[in-house]
């Protein structure tokens, strides 16, 4: 087995697309003389979010109100400048997903904590993911290949995020993210290409309209609508207006970041001057399910109403996705816990919630082997980084969540899987065939 010896790693502060700062990784592995000038180094990106869960891991910021009004990350730079890098300098890796787990092992250890509070989760991640950056390139292959060479790869459909509520952009709506997926397509980049489409049409219809076009933290719209119906029933014009039918060509995708409207046991719904229960709030999603053609609700109720997740599923998991992000947070034993309970039915999967990519790589099996769908998400906070792009094809989950068709954060991840369905040719399967026969 080709082994590799680990040569350096080093750390710095970067911002990602809020201005806030984040860790950026680079990890170099030995390579011959003769293949110096294209060296083994991998080199990372951490995301964050900001509707963030209770129960994810630890993201470590300094806290020193002088420097990004305490969001800075030296701490967690340090932590791998000094601490990691001693630890894994001159370690030999095997160049497989085997030496990606043992590396991930260590600094697992090495922190020693359950929340990975101690070096950071940030810290942690961004040394796993250009860890397994190097060990691609090492291998001479694509990142999609390293993380899972599948035969028959499967592109991704996009849930693109065109109108930001919530936490995401100020003044708009209630729930946090209104997507569409293009289930219709025959090819991601046919469906790239009609998202974009649908996005433009919206835009001048908000135009139209007299409404606000700018962008939230996503790229989707943020315009000051009276209720989350008026936002569905936008979108839905702006599909009729590209050309489309809603139905068979696109879906609709709803992520509530329900734990963010939650007060004292009951759901405030802002906009629309409503203060619901977990059982109105279903009977409003049950609602929306009969009207209008929705395949997925993520985080439709909040990260502690486990009971409420089960009746939501009783009463809706057989006709639509029901996706737990704050609810699971990529951690295998709150997905342990789903599974058991009959909680949701999908997971969404974020590397920096769990903090090393074999953890994140052991849910997604699990979820799998449990028939649970994972989706592959970005954070609200994102760089130009586009390793989830590699993931969702390495594993091949068939559904990606990475914001609008605007602000290259979110762009770059589109434009690697571009790159990558060019690279597969004819080997590459688009993912919304497959999901098709999921609608009943
Ligand atoms: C979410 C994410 C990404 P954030 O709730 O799913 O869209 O948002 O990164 O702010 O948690
Ligand atoms: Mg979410």
């Amino acid at each position: 087995m080709q082994k590799t010896k680990i040569e350096n790693i080093h750390a710095r502060e970067i911002l990602d697309s809020r201005g806030t700062p984040t860790v950026e990784v680079e990890v170099e592995t030995y390579c011959s003389k003769s293949l110096r000038s294209k060296c083994n180094i991998g080199r990372a990106a951490v995301p964050s979010g900001a509707s963030t869960g209770a129960f994810e891991a630890h993201e470590l910021r300094d806290g020193d109100k002088k420097r990004y009004l305490g969001k800075g990350v030296l701490r967690a730079v340090q932590n791998i400048n000094d601490i990691i890098s001693k630890k894994l300098i001159s370690k030999d890796v095997e160049v497989s997903l085997n030496g990606q787990k043992e590396i991930d092992r260590i600094l697992i250890e090495l922190d020693g904590t359950e929340n990975k509070s101690k070096l950071g989760a940030n810290a942690i991640l961004g040394v796993s993911l250009a860890m397994a950056r190097a060990l691609a390139n090492a291998k001479h292959v694509h990142l999609y290949q390293f993380l899972g060479d599948r035969i028959t790869p499967s592109l991704p459909v996009p849930m693109m995020n065109i109108l930001n509520g919530g936490k995401h952009a100020l003044d708009s709506v209630d729930l946090q993210e209104f997507m569409i997926m293009p289930l219709g397509a025959k090819s991601f980049s046919e469906a790239v290409r009609s998202c974009c489409e649908v996005y433009q049409s919206l835009k001048s219809l908000l135009y139209s309209k007299g409404l606000n076009t700018s962008v939230g933290d996503e790229g989707g719209f943020a315009p000051s609508l009276k209720s989350n119906k008026e936002a569905i029933e936008l979108i839905l014009q702006a599909i009729e207006k590209a050309g489309y039918k809603a139905g068979p060509d696109f879906y609709l995708t709803i992520d509530a970041a329900s734990t963010e409207l939650y007060k004292d046991g009951k759901y405030v719904l802002a906009k629309e001057g409503k203060i619901l229960t977990s059982d109105q709030m279903i009977d409003f999603y049950s609602d929306w399910v009969r009207q209008y053609p929705i395949f997925s609700i993520e985080d439709p109720l909040s990260e502690e109403d486990w009971s409420g997740w089960n009746n939501m599923t009783k009463a809706l998991g057989l006709k639509v996705q029901i996706v737990g992000d704050d609810l699971f947070v990529t951690n295998i034993k709150r997905l342990k816990r789903g599974v058991d309970e009959g909680t949701a039915n999908s997971i969404l999967i974020k590397l920096n919630q769990i903090g090393t990519l074999t953890e994140t790589l052991e849910t997604i099996e699990f979820a799998s082997k449990n028939k649970y769908k994972s989706i592959v998400s970005h954070r609200s906070g994102e760089t130009e980084d586009t390793f989830i792009s590699d993931l969702s094809v390495a594993v091949s989950c068939g559904q990606i969540k990475t914001g609008a068709p605007a602000r290259t954060d979110r762009v770059a991840k589109y434009n690697q899987l571009l790159r990558i369905e060019e690279a597969l040719g004819s080997k590459a399967v688009y993912g919304g065939s497959n999901l098709t026969a999921c609608l009943k």
